[in-house]
């Protein structure tokens, strides 16, 4: 397919429409400028940090910025900005009346408009998150396509969106902006715009000479619609003159260092290494002549990205196009720090005007003393009109709110699972999936499950076979139709339930952020369980703390984990995770021996997901039969934490404390150890994430007044205060060793510190110290101490 180039110059938009967009293009370069200046100078430092902002990076988007926003961008259009470009979202708000004066003027400090735009943080209309590069604009792929999941099966009355990035040209370094590509091909992506930056700077330096060409190389390999955003009116107007196919072949290989030098340097410099390359051509004479230094600068920094009227016409020729609904990748030529004193300087990042040359940009800019806030100050339009247009006319102002919200899908009392005389965690996960397959209820329509190849080997099997794949168009299982047994049926539509992912970890994890904020961008509330191997979750860590940094609601089911999946080796043996699950807030992590606490835990997670205040799950599972106890259990202390499999006596000694798949071992030390230190307790711990998170909260209540008891303290009471602890889980010891501050109990903790190795269970926890030998020997130590 051809891509689409720009519109004839000069079409569409009236004359009182562009000095509109003009005068609010001005405001938003002066008010991402001003509120960076004021941040850093005028509010007062307590700390003599450094408070920064983008200046350069901000100005480098202006212009694109102002013509998405105040024009062609519909209300049902969900943005993820470029982070350091959050001065000129913020501004922009501003001038729509979505951001308050007082948050502009508290920009970086407490309460005030975040430094990269922030779902949670911000107050006004933030689609997504940005921050860590390349995160924001991959998850607009993945957010496609959870619209298109969610309008297929009806859930959505919303009108189509477009989901759009707006990108620094170095984010394109980051590997997960290719994963995504490439998985938003296997899909069939439709209705994203990444719109590139294209100031050929990054943060230290001047980015390679034509870059541009593999870049745009990978889109079009994957079936995008590129489209390069070149030059702008002044200079495609002086390329038809005397001498101007020679100033385009000058400029077209004129080396990105120089070009920008240039751009910082001004119209003199232009003018000398003109007259240097191009001094004997004819019409460059007649050109340089028409042109003082001023006009040469600017004719010279036309680019594309800064001219509003190429812009409109671009991409409203790309929305309106016959290939709307390809993905677009635009490639916007700019100049960083554009119509800035440090405009192209290859230092310029993290640049900050000083005090003169504010004081001579706000001039420039017709700013009187003490007008520096006021929205319209210093324009040259007829204010009441451009007030009207900002309020009846464009068509981001045209809703109240762009955030939308779902209702609460009820939740039974109780998850059924049959429970066999030995089972894994793992498998009672697909079993409690499988059940809720069969049945007919809201919540297993909503619940979306998705994993990175790994579908079958964590047991979503008998879930995927029975819910189907979701495809967008008819998928037929051809291994069924040529009657090639299989206990797996894949076939797909867009009634499936199942995304079937790439192994890229990240690409999970963005599935998820998009899948778990459906409600808000889509109104359709989704239940996302996603799979993955647990040493794995550290291959996609950057998007799974994004994921939660938005508020997204997921369930993320890990398994199987830790050195227990014995013989398959060290580099599939997680050791860390524990802690991840501990240290990610927005997140419950869990991680049960036995079924029936997962069931409750996994019909805890469901509501919790949900709630206002609720959070993400994170549950750890093993791939380790146990022998399943059949019994009354305390769904309350399970959710909360933990809870004794065996009360310790009013005077024990000591306690042992377990996490996880190493119950066996444990109960057989105890068994053994209850001749020598009668009276013994157990405790079964399956959430030290949510214990102590209750012992965080109880401290807090506390110190404001209150009364309060965590459970970790409850269940600790039961000790006297000399009695020692012996704690014990597949993973870092240091997730269940700070028990013994709890009530100042001698600890002693044992886990797994060392890399792992294939072996068989009996030999792995021989070597780590992780048998009941290595218990009993732990015990009889801490005893002495
Ligand atoms: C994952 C990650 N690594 C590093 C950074 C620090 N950082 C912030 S901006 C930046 C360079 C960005 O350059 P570009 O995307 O071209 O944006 P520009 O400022 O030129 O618009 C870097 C390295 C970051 N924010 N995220
Ligand atoms: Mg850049």
């Amino acid at each position: 397919m051809p891509d689409i180039r720009p519109a004839i110059p000069g079409a569409a938009r009236d004359g009182r429409h562009l000095a509109h967009l003009r005068a609010l293009e001005k405001k938003a370069l002066w008010l991402s400028t001003w509120m960076i200046h004021n941040a850093n100078h005028l509010r007062p430092s307590r700390d003599g940090l450094k408070v920064g902002g983008h200046q350069a990076s901000s100005a480098s988007m202006v212009s694109l910025m102002t013509a998405l926003f105040f024009d062609v961008l519909r209300p049902q259009d969900r943005v993820a900005v470029k982070p350091h470009a959050s001065p000129v979202f913020h501004a922009i708000q501003y001038l729509m009346g979505r951001q308050t004066r007082e948050k502009m003027e508290r920009f970086r400090a407490f309460g005030g408009a975040q430094s990269y735009p922030s779902r949670t943080k911000d107050t006004d209309d933030v689609d997504f998150s940005t921050g860590s590069v390349g995160l924001g604009v991959a998850v607009t792929a993945f957010a496609s396509m959870v619209q298109d999941y969610v309008r297929l099966k009806g859930l959505s009355d919303q009108p189509e969106g477009r989901m759009v990035a707006l990108v620094g040209d170095a984010e394109m370094d980051e590997g997960n902006v290719f994963e995504a590509m490439l998985e938003g091909w296997k899909h069939d992506l439709r209705n994203a715009w990444w719109i590139i930056d294209y100031n050929r700077q990054s943060l230290d330096s001047v980015v390679s000479d034509k870059l541009w060409e593999p870049i745009t190389g990978m889109f079009r390999s994957l079936d995008w619609n590129v489209v390069i955003m070149k030059y702008g009116r002044l200079l495609e107007a002086a390329f038809l003159e005397p001498g101007g196919e020679a100033l385009r072949q000058w400029i077209d290989t004129c080396p990105n260092q120089l070009y920008a030098a240039l751009c910082f340097k001004g119209g003199a410099a232009w003018r000398e290494a003109l007259i240097r390359d191009l001094g004997t051509t004819s019409g460059i004479r007649g050109l340089l002549d028409s042109h003082d230094d001023a006009m040469l600068a600017r004719l010279m920094t036309n680019l594309a990205g800064h001219d509003l009227p190429t812009i409109l016409d671009t991409f409203h020729a790309a929305a309106n196009g016959p290939d709307a609904e390809r993905p677009a990748c635009f490639v916007a030529y700019t100049v960083k720090g554009m119509g800035l004193p440090f405009q192209g300087h290859k230092d310029n990042h993290s640049g900050l005007m000083n005090l003169e040359q504010m004081a001579a940009f706000k001039a420039q800019c017709g700013i009187k003393d003490g007008q520096e806030w006021e929205p319209f100050a210093g324009l040259d339009v007829d204010v009441e009109d451009l007030k009207r247009f900002l309020t009846e006319e464009v068509p981001f102002t045209a809703t109240p709110t762009r955030r939308l919200s779902a209702g609460f899908v009820p939740v039974p009392e109780r998850l059924d699972v049959s429970v066999t005389e030995r089972m894994s965690t793992q498998e009672g996960f697909g079993k409690v999936l499988a059940e809720l397959a069969k049945g007919d209820t809201e919540l297993a329509s909503r619940i979306v499950t998705t994993s990175p190849d790994v579908t079958v080997s964590t047991n979503l099997g008998a879930w995927v076979n029975r819910r189907g794949l979701f495809d967008r168009h008819e998928r037929h299982d051809i291994f069924k139709e040529q009657k090639v047994v299989s206990a797996q049926r894949w076939q797909g539509d867009p009634q499936g339930q199942h995304i079937e992912l790439g192994i890229a970890e990240h690409n999970l994890f963005l599935m998820l952020a998009a899948l778990g904020l459906s409600h808000d961008l889509f109104g359709a509330r989704l239940l996302p369980v996603g799979t993955l191997y647990d040493p794995f979750v550290m291959r996609g860590l950057d998007a799974f703390n994004y994921a939660l940094y938005q508020d997204s609601r997921f369930m993320l089911v890990a398994t199987p984990s830790g050195v227990t999946l014995a013989p398959e080796g060290g580099a599939h043996q997680s050791i860390a995770t524990p802690l991840i699950g501990m240290g990610l807030p927005k997140l419950s992590s869990f991680e049960p021996a036995y079924v029936d606490e997962l069931a409750v835990i996994m019909r805890w997670g469901f509501a919790h997901m949900q709630k206002p205040d609720g959070g993400s799950l994170y549950l750890r599972l093993s791939t380790r039969s146990l022998e399943q106890p059949s019994r009354p259990l305390d769904a309350e202390a399970v959710i909360d934490g933990g809870y004794w499999l065996r009360p310790p006596a009013p005077d024990a000694d000591l306690t042992l404390i377990y996490m996880g798949a190493l119950a066996p071992e444990v109960l057989s030390a105890h068994a053994q150890l209850l001749e020598d230190v009668p009276g013994a307790g157990l405790l079964a711990v399956t959430s030290a994430d949510r214990l102590h998170q209750g012992w965080m909260a109880a401290r807090r209540a506390r110190q404001a007044g209150q009364v309060a008891v965590a459970p970790v303290e409850r269940l600790l009471s039961a000790l006297p205060a000399t009695a020692r602890l012996v704690t014990i889980t597949d993973g870092h010891p240091s997730a269940l060793s700070w028990l013994g501050g709890v009530r100042g109990h001698k600890v002693a903790a044992l886990g797994v510190e060392t890399f792992g190795q294939s072996a068989d269970l009996p030999d792995l926890y021989a070597a780590l110290r992780l048998d009941a030998d290595a218990i009993i020997d732990a015990v009889a130590r801490v005893l002495l101490e």
